[in-house]
Parts: C-alpha cells; structure tokens; sequence
C-alpha cells in the first residue's frame, strides 16, 4: 500500500475475524520502498543506553529482554510522519479504538516505538481478559466498537520460524479465566511457553493489528541478526501516554491538520496568557 491510496475500509470479515480472535494480519500496509525509507531513518539514529534521548525521542526498553527500544519515534521525522494517519490502518484503529458514534469520536496515537530485538531476546507474556485493563479493553456493543487500545505492529524485517514472532492467544481478549501457565510462572513468562498461543509470521511491510487486551508477546529469537518493527498504539481519544510523553511542539507544527488532530486531538485548554 502506498501513500496515496485511499484508505482502507474495515471489511465484514475483518469485523468478523476481530472479533473472533482479537487480531487481523493487514498483509503489505506498506510497501517495499517504504519499509526501505523507515529502516534508513532508524540506521542513522546513534547508538543510545537505555534511558538516554536523541531530540523528543527517548530509549526506553520495555523489559531487559526485549532489547532497543526507542519511544516517541514519530520525532525521527521524515517517512515517519506518514505512519500516523497511514491508509493501511487509520481507518481500522479509528473503527475499533475511535469510541465512532458517540461524543468522543476519533483516533489517537500516544505511543510509537522502534523495536529491534537481537538473538535470546524475547517480551514476556502480558494482557488478556482476565483482571484486564481498561485501557487495552475489547468491547462491542450496541453495534459499535469500544476497544480502549488497538496497536499496530509493522514488520520492518521479514520475521519467520526462529526470529521472535508476536505471539498471541486468539480469542484471549474475552477470557474470563487467567491463563493456567501463567498462573504456574508468574509475570515474566515466555510467550513460547503458553499453551493456546500462536507465532504471527510476518514480510516486513505486514501490520499486525491487535487489541491491547489479547494475551501477547514476543517469541523467543533464535536466529541471529535482528527483528525490527515499530509499534504505534491508538486509542480513545482522551488518552493519555502511560510514560508523560508529550510530542514537541516542533512535530506538531510540522504535521498535517489531521495528523495534528490524531496526535494531540484535545489541544491544551489554557486563559490566553498562557498559550
Ligand atoms: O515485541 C513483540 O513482538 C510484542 C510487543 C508487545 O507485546 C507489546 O508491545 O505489547
């Protein structure tokens, strides 16, 4: 998919299979140019320590095991700034995330990240209907969508067999029950481990598009070389970053009127003395 193609419309069937499992595969969201264009920009970031910043963006990885990880990524600019309202996905984050129908309609992204996760590197099991979160909550009722987080996961590399697949348990995102190996081992788990989870096998330029609230993580990598994809969390449109990260004012002056609006879709509301 290229950036100026209209954007795709949810289907019945991806309607149907969201519901289901709490996933779809959108197979090439991008195209191979594209991918080309977001890796280079992510090759000429400098080596970083966890915690340290370049510009707006910081390295924070989520555990020890899950390797580099780089929030706030839209501030790499360039081919990154398309991402936010990019055609392969708007559209579905706004269905399934975007509260449509009801007074606080639209999308918005709080949370970008660059992963890039070497040989051994894994991220543990979380999530899942039990004790979940209302944040990453699926909900449908009353013929519309009230998911509270819906991520997209694009593959920046081909990730197949040994590389350290997102995993899921499909249908995981309306258990009433907490998973009886997680129960075993505690937070922390490899994904590899739980019965009832799947590998998503990926071509970068594929988006996996899931319900925060589905049991998920990473596989265990065993090849060498490393697994890149970005991940960007859309969600209602009074969310919050979970970490207090802002956008700087300079992305937002940089973006489009409707990118602005998915990034910061309530503006400060400050006596203006103080704008
Ligand atoms: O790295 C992965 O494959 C999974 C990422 C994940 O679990 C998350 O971002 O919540």
């Amino acid at each position: 998919m290229r950036r100026d193609m209209d954007a795709c419309e949810p289907s019945a069937l991806d309607d149907y299979l969201f519901d289901l499992r709490g996933y779809l595969l959108l197979e090439q969201a991008i195209d191979p140019g594209f991918v080309g264009r977001l890796n280079k920009t992510i090759d000429e970031v400098p080596p970083l320590e966890t915690m340290e910043w370049h510009g707006n963006a910081q390295r924070r990885d989520y555990t020890p095991d899950t390797g580099f990880e780089l929030h706030n990524a839209f501030e790499l600019g360039g081919p990154f700034l398309d991402l936010i309202d990019w055609p392969g996905w708007i559209r579905h984050t706004a269905h399934y995330a975007g509260e449509e129908e009801s007074y606080v309609g639209g999308a918005f992204v709080d949370e970008c990240v660059v992963s890039a996760r070497g040989k051994s590197g894994h991220h543990p099991a979380h999530s899942g209907g039990f004790k979940g979160a209302s944040r990453g909550a699926y909900r449908y009722k009353d013929g519309v969508f009230r998911c509270g987080q819906c991520n997209v996961l694009l593959a920046l590399t081909d990730i197949g067999p040994g590389d350290g697949a997102t995993m899921v348990v499909p249908g995981s995102h309306k258990s009433n029950f907490e998973h009886p190996n997680l129960g075993d081992y505690g937070a922390g788990d490899r994904m590899d481990a739980l019965e009832g989870s799947i590998e998503v096998y990926m071509k970068a330029g594929d988006a996996l598009l899931f319900v925060d609230g589905i049991a998920h993580g990473g596989g265990s990598r065993i090849s060498e070389g490393e697994r890149r994809v970005i991940i960007m969390r859309y969600g209602v449109l009074w969310g919050a970053s979970r970490y207090g990260f802002e956008w700087s004012q300079e992305l937002l002056d940089r973006v489009t009127p409707e990118q602005r609006r998915i990034l910061q879709p309530v503006p400060p509301n400050r006596p203006p003395s103080e704008s």
